[in-house]
């Protein structure tokens, strides 16, 4: 959808807006349900990059703990208890500028995702870069969906990040696309920008070939010792104005409505849920951030009458346990 229908769309009345958003979320999305995902930080901090918003860049001085990768036991146990958690996607999240096929790093991804796609949940990960090669990599070990967030208007991004352009975020996005895995892909409020800026983020957004499956709203959790700690919230209208004209113009895409849930009233929250927001990530730990207790979020969801969604039972994991054997990495075949 072009900026100038965005722009139209976003500065109705309210109300209107919220009307027009519900219709179709309401067309597209008639089960009130949520998504829950788990999120986990396999390798974190050290990261070469230095996006401006984020505790794991070795450029700031953010006092985060950095951490080698998880083994691929550690996260299963993860994973089993997200599950039992009734999450039905896992998110797992890599600081890292990028994956390069042939390294032991990416080699051991792939058996974690080859085990952790066994489990029945949508497996997602963040690694960063990828080229053509580690994403059918990626794909053929299992993974759902790669969570590459655009995170701002393509003028405002060289403000936020020096270390790689908008238009690397786009080409491993087209690989992601081209290797048949669903693209996740959103941005951040909060990192200084306009509402020009949000909407031609939505703008990108909504011109992919095809959609989006998800797009992650963050709002900025602003990260000691990152230079952009001090900035001030984004009021809740607007993120609800944003989510509204989200599902608008991406009508089948999951809207989640990410980071900085924990500074949220569960009135705001409601309002985003009204205007179009249908996942979450669920549990008290993002990546290196905080997130609303498990309990509040049920609480939240009776409140609201909205239930979990339901795990997709045509997922099927990409292989049959007699295979497994013949994969060259994953916990299976570490163990004795
Ligand atoms: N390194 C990978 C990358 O950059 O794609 C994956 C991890 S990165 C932490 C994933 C996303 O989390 C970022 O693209 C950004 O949208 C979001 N994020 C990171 N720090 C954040 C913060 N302080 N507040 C809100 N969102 C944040
Ligand atoms: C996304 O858009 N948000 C998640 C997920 N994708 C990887 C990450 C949020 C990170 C919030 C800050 C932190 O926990 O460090
Ligand atoms: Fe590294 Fe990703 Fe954080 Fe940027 S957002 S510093 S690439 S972990």
């Amino acid at each position: 959808m072009k900026y100038a229908e965005l722009e139209k769309i976003y500065h109705q009345p309210f109300f209107d807006l919220l009307k027009q958003a519900r219709n179709i979320h309401e067309t597209y999305w008639p089960e009130d349900e949520v998504q829950l995902c788990t999120l986990l930080s396999i390798k974190t901090g050290g990261c070469s990059e230095d996006c401006s918003y984020c505790s794991q860049s070795a450029r700031h001085d953010s006092g985060l703990q950095t951490e080698r990768l998880m083994s691929c036991e550690s996260v299963m146990e993860r994973a089993r208890a997200a599950r039992e958690n009734g999450s039905t996607r896992f998110c797992m999240g890599a600081a890292w500028k990028g994956v390069r096929s042939g390294t032991k790093r990416f080699d051991e991804v792939l058996g974690i995702v080859r085990d952790v796609s066994a489990l029945g949940m949508e497996v997602c990960v963040t690694l960063g870069e990828l080229g053509p090669d580690e994403a059918v990599a990626l794909k053929d070990a299992g993974v759902t969906a790669y969570n590459h967030n655009i995170d701002t208007s393509p003028d405002h991004y060289p403000n936020i990040v020096t270390t790689h352009t908008f238009q690397d975020r786009l080409n491993t996005i087209r690989n992601v696309q081209d290797a048949g895995m669903s693209v996740c892909c959103g941005g951040i409020v909060g990192l200084g920008e306009d509402v020009s800026d949000r909407l031609k983020m939505l703008e990108v957004l909504s011109e992919f070939n095809p959609h989006p499956e998800s797009v992650p709203i963050n709002s900025l959790m602003p990260m000691p010792g990152t230079p952009l700690a001090d900035s001030p919230p984004v009021d809740v209208f607007d993120v609800v104005r944003l989510i509204a004209v989200a599902r608008i113009a991406i009508p089948k895409a999951k809207v989640r409505l990410s980071a900085g849930r924990k500074s949220l009233s569960d009135e705001g929250q409601a309002l985003c849920f009204f205007a179009g927001a249908n996942s979450i990530f669920y549990g008290d730990k993002l990546l290196t951030g905080g997130n609303p207790s498990v309990q509040r979020d049920l609480a939240l969801m009776e409140k609201l009458g909205l239930v979990p969604q339901q795990p997709d039972r045509s997922l099927q994991a990409p292989h049959p346990d007699g295979d497994r054997e013949r994969m060259p990495q994953g916990c299976a075949v570490l163990k004795p």
